[in-house]
């Protein structure tokens, strides 16, 4: 919602750099498109301990759900249990089998997610220049199914600005550039890659675990902040994935512009990166903090939901 002062995403981004067009008109994985075969190979090599990190938050968390102002967390029916078996209607399978079965209502994007590349536009066109009203009623361009058809694989290389910046958690609003990013990876001994999947770790959640319902008052999360040099730097580095243990990527507001999630548009539906959200980065970062290694294989394959504008995912970095 606009505010009327904040500047419009189109005057704002009007010199920011695109990929529209650098893969093809039908292109709908941006760039995802920097991690070929020889990335995939370079990043097996990283694999010497065997240590397995899974990066998905629980859905259905007995303490809770982060989600964006707006969505609700998922709700878990239990259809079938053992007590579907006390009545004479019960189902009747030969043998005496009994089972359990339950379904979850959720949003695609109210847990671990990938977005889709084209879940945030403006001016009427989404990612590669497809025309916004191609999202009427489902996704029929830039949705999650091509990203989950392909699956991500890469160099990771984890950023613990919690850590170097000498706090339990980021606070609200907390911002940090590209500089930051690279001052970060040499404090922690590790190289920045063109091609890297950058995993930011800020772990903001916490609070929500913390303060309840009162950690959405003034809602305004840590990150990233938009300025033209770091979307620059992004694309000089062709990045291709930015994940990170917060509900959006970025600062929520932008406290220069007042500019709600200017990232997700210059560098998601102009550069065609892919955001990857609501990670736990905790077990990870612990490690990291202990073998002192940051640079990660990692593969992540979001579920492939036709039209979806998001999908969950549980990625994996394999040490
Ligand atoms: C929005 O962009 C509104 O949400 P998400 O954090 O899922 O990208």
């Amino acid at each position: 919602m606009s505010d009327g002062t904040a500047p419009d995403l189109t005057d704002l981004l009007a010199d920011s750099p695109s990929n529209w067009g650098k893969w093809g008109p039908d292109d709908e994985v941006g760039s995802l498109n920097y991690l070929g075969p020889e990335q995939v190979v370079a990043a097996a090599s990283l694999i010497s301990s065997g240590k397995v990190f899974t990066l998905q938050r629980l859905i259905g968390d007995p303490k809770g759900d982060p989600v964006w102002p707006g969505r609700t967390p998922a709700t878990r029916t239990q259809i079938l249990d053992e007590s579907s078996w006390d009545g004479a209607d019960a189902p009747q399978f030969p043998g005496g089998l009994h089972y359990a079965d339950d379904k979850i209502d959720a949003f695609l994007q109210g847990s671990t997610q990938y977005d889709a590349l084209g879940h945030v536009w403006y001016g009427g066109q989404l990612y590669n220049g497809f025309d916004a009203r191609t999202t009427v009623g489902g996704m029929d361009k830039a949705s999650v199914e091509p990203i989950a058809q392909r699956g991500v694989v890469g160099r990771a290389v984890l950023l613990d600005m919690a850590r170097f910046r000498g706090k339990d958690t980021l606070d609200s609003a907390e911002t940090y550039t590209h500089e930051d990013l690279v001052a970060c990876a040499e404090a922690q001994g590790v190289e920045l890659r063109k091609r890297d999947i950058l995993l930011i770790r800020t772990n903001y959640l916490q609070l929500f675990l913390e303060l309840g319902d009162k950690f959405y008052e003034g809602f305004c999360e840590p990150g990233l902040v938009y300025s033209p040099e770091l979307v620059q730097w992004f694309a000089d580095m062709e990045i291709p994935n930015l994940v990170t243990d917060t509900i959006a990527n970025e600062v929520t507001i932008d406290p220069e512009n007042g500019v709600a999630l200017v990232l997700h548009n210059a560098l998601m539906r102009n550069l065609g990166i892919a955001f990857t959200e609501i990670c736990d980065l905790e077990a990870l970062a612990a490690d990291c903090a202990e073998d002192g290694r940051y640079e990660l294989f990692y593969a992540a394959a979001p579920l492939k939901v036709a039209k979806g504008s998001g999908s969950p995912v549980n990625p994996l970095v394999v040490k």
